[in-house]
């Protein structure tokens, strides 16, 4: 997959080259660039925003160093799909999350201040799938660290970037019941005891079948302890 990010902060970006997103760019499974805004900017100041039309608080970023940086990568690969990380856009789910992972080419558009002027949006989404995205009902500052939230959770689903294959599968399989994602079963492990607190005796029996039984409990329990679980699509 490649992905491309364009930012005014490319220096967000860092922690991309850590851990496994790191290690899959350096086996070739990603391709990360990240592309400074203020390099297609047309002044000699670099101005990437100005005031708001209709007046209001805040600053909006201007549409001609978007819409240059935009075509530039587009050009290439109009197959691209492009994210717009903002708090008004859809909520990531990890059904969007392995949508997203079968993509060859992905462009973020991380924004700040009040936002992007809209016209770039309704340019794009004329030539291009655009899709805008949100992590959340709460609002961050700019797009980067969402970008980098998405950009994890998308990429761990490709073949290959996880260290575990199989915790992906088991992830796929055991935390789906009656069409309801649960959360996931508290995990142990040794020693068996620790500040005296013991592992539950199920899971040293070796009785597979009782494992797997206390482990869907637990997971039905904590998933309606703390999460209102989504309906299936489609459910009232
Ligand atoms: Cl994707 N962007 C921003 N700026 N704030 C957010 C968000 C995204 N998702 C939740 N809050």
């Amino acid at each position: 997959m490649k992905i491309d990010l364009i930012s005014i902060f490319p220096d967000y970006f860092a922690p991309l080259k850590l851990s496994l997103i790191g290690k899959a760019e350096q086996d070739g499974l990603l391709k990360i660039e990240i592309h400074d805004l203020r390099d297609f900017t047309s002044d000699v100041h670099r101005t990437v925003d100005d005031t708001p039309y209709g007046g209001g608080a805040g600053m909006v970023m201007k549409a001609q160093p978007w819409g240059d940086a935009t075509d530039a990568i587009i050009e290439n690969d109009p197959q691209v799909i492009v994210i717009v990380p903002t708090p008004s856009g859809q909520v990531l789910t990890q059904e969007i999350a392995e949508q997203l992972s079968t993509a060859d080419h992905l462009l973020f558009l991380c924004g700040r201040y009040e936002g992007i002027d809209a016209r770039v949006m309704t340019d794009l989404s004329a030539r291009v799938d655009l899709r805008e995205v949100s992590i959340g009902d709460y609002v961050l500052a700019g797009g980067e660290v969402a970008a980098l939230v998405m950009i994890e959770a998308i990429t761990r689903l490709i073949p290959g970037v996880l260290g575990n294959a199989a915790s992906l599968i088991e992830e796929s399989h055991s935390l789906v019941q009656d069409n309801q994602t649960l959360l996931e079963y508290p995990n142990f492990t040794k020693p068996p005891v620790w500040r005296g607190l013991q592992v539950p005796d199920v899971l040293t029996s070796g009785n597979h079948g009782e494992i797997a039984k206390w482990r869907a409990a637990q997971a039905v329990a904590r998933t309606e302890k703390i999460k209102q679980v989504k309906p299936p699509e489609g459910a009232q």
